[in-house]
């Protein structure tokens, strides 16, 4: 879509520290790091958040999880866990409307969320 940073990350017309890339999702490390690992994964496709996602693209998410975990697992984020976030809307914090999972990793966080 026009406009959208994310959009433009997948593309190549932005560049981005990508990590990871199918024909599917992009993954890239946060430009505003919130812990010693944060990467997020998104969709190639604009998918403006959790709220579109319906019967015909829900495998997008199964995907999303499945390169989630292979990455978490590469960097040697098993034993500690981490932590996947989706922000939606407004009052989820969602700065950037093209759906995106961050991952934080390498430090225990805290519960609840600000
Ligand atoms: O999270 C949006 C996240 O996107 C936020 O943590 C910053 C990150 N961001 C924004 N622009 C970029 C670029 N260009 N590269 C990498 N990371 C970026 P939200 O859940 O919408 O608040």
């Amino acid at each position: 879509m026009k406009n959208c940073i994310f959009c433009k990350i997948a593309s190549g017309e932005v560049p981005s520290d990508i990590i990871y890339e199918d024909d599917k999702v992009v993954a890239f490390n946060d430009l505003n790091p919130q812990s010693p690992v944060h990467f997020l994964v998104i969709p190639k496709e604009h998918i403006s958040s959790i709220k579109d996602i319906n019967e015909e693209n829900i495998s997008i998410i199964s995907h999303i999880f499945l390169v989630i975990k292979k990455i978490a697992h590469e960097k040697l984020l098993d034993e500690k866990g981490y932590r996947i976030v989706n922000n939606c809307g407004e009052f989820g914090g969602q700065s950037v409307d093209h759906l995106h999972f961050h991952v934080l990793g390498g430090r225990e966080m805290l519960w609840p969320p600000g």
